[in-house]
């Protein structure tokens, strides 16, 4: 039988992987997206399904995860079989500026769905999976983290996250829900949003190399992640939700780099080799064959409090879900590079002269 699946968040980089991977596992899939003053919907546009068309199994609702009503109603028109709660504000540092809109969203968001599967009595037809992530562990405990590392949220983001992952084991001990946690670390693609780090780095890496644009500017050089690749990640979830039971699991590569070393690894792409000279607020990352800066530390990028360090320990979704991380570092940073590569000379074509310092800024602000 055909199963139905509603995506929160289908038009961020892992509601599209997502949505591509369910529908190709012959699901209808339902995704809430948010009304824009601009088109929003570039990451699902090209599975998108006419809805005159007998047969689209791809349909879009309106909605926002503050808005219970709305969310409600959509559950109870859409029947899903199972939820993946990714929508959220997902930018930690933007959190600090909009904390109680992230709280909101975030953790609120979680339990507003929550309760529309009490309230229309589909706590035991629906399976929910709740985006929760590596920033819950915060300030370093112990490494690698897994599933039985204490939290220590850093962040208005991380601390309404902490408050979603939470409801969403009560909602499974008390009501019986299969309701699971996904403690994702930080996974990237192409598709990811243009200011998360890597992203910045790999679409500057290309302008630069393109003569669009001179100096990339970075926070913290010495922060480190535990970074995978979207595609793979949006796997686990499936596999998390078909689970015999809820459950909470962490899924990461079990690999940590610094962002220096991306930097390093992104301009090696375009062949260019990066020398580092300076610290902290000082330090410049100069190209060892022309000795021109090409990365410099611009403080407004630092954040109040910081997550120093993630890795993550993925051993239990490896032996209850059979997944493990595919892609290296290296080949994500490598697909990166090169699709920013192409979408930098598109948008080098069709740029009028008048629209030069305009697209100069834009990549530089972020
Ligand atoms: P994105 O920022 O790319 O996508 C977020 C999605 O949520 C977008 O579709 C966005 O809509 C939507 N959204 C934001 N606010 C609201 C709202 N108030 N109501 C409805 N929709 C909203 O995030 P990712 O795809 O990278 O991440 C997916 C989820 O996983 C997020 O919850 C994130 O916090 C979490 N996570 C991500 C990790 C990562 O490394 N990518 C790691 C661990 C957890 P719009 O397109 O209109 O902005
Ligand atoms: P993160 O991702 O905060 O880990 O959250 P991000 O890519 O924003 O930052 C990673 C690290 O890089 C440092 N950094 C910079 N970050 C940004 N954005 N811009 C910069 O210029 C810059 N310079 C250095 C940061 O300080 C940080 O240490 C992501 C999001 O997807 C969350 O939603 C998700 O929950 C976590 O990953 C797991």
């Amino acid at each position: 039988m055909t199963k139905t699946a509603l995506i929160t968040g289908i038009t961020g980089q892992d509601g599209a992987y997502l949505a591509e991977l369910l529908l190709s596992k012959g699901y209808e899939v339902h995704g809430i997206k948010r009304r824009s003053s601009s088109f929003n919907t570039a990451r699902i546009d090209h599975i998108y399904e006419d809805p005159h068309e007998s047969g689209a199994r791809l349909h879009l609702h309106y909605g926002d995860m503050t808005d219970s009503m709305n969310l409600t109603r959509i559950v109870q028109e859409v029947q899903p079989d199972e939820i993946y709660n990714l929508a959220a504000m997902s930018h930690v540092a933007v959190s600090f500026e909009t904390p109680e809109y992230t709280a909101n969203a975030d953790g609120i968001g979680t339990l507003r769905l929550l309760e529309a599967l009490r309230l229309l009595k589909m706590t035991e037809k629906t399976r929910i999976y709740q985006a929760s992530t590596s920033e819950l562990y915060g300030k370093v405990q112990q490494i690698p983290q897994s599933e039985t590392t204490p939290f220590y949220p850093r962040s208005p983001y991380a601390a309404a996250k902490m408050y979603a992952y939470w409801m969403t084991v009560n909602y499974r001990e008390a009501y019986g829900m299969h309701a699971s946690n996904g403690i994702l670390f930080n996974h990237e693609s192409p598709r990811r949003g243009e200011t998360f780090v890597t992203r910045k780095i790999t679409r500057a890496v290309a302008a630069i190399h393109l003569g669009l644009q001179d100096v990339l500017y970075l926070g913290n050089l010495d922060a480190q992640r535990d970074w995978g690749h979207a595609r793979d990640y949006v796997e686990g979830m499936w596999r998390i939700v078909q689970h015999e039971r809820g459950d909470d699991f962490v899924l990461a590569t079990g690999v940590t780099h610094s962002v220096r070393s991306f930097v390093e690894k992104a301009f090696a792409e375009v062949d260019t080799q990066i020398d580092w000279a300076g610290t902290g607020v000082d330090e410049v990352g100069k190209c060892r064959t022309t000795g021109r800066a090409l990365v410099e530390v611009d403080p407004r990028y630092f954040r109040p409090t910081e997550v120093d360090l993630l890795i993550g320990d993925p051993s239990k979704a490896k032996r209850l879900l059979g997944w493990q991380a595919t892609t290296t570092l290296d080949a994500l940073c490598a697909e990166m590079v090169r699709e920013d590569l192409k979408v930098m000379a598109r948008e080098a074509e069709t740029r009028r002269p008048d629209e030069e310092r305009a697209v100069a800024l834009h990549v530089v602000k972020h």
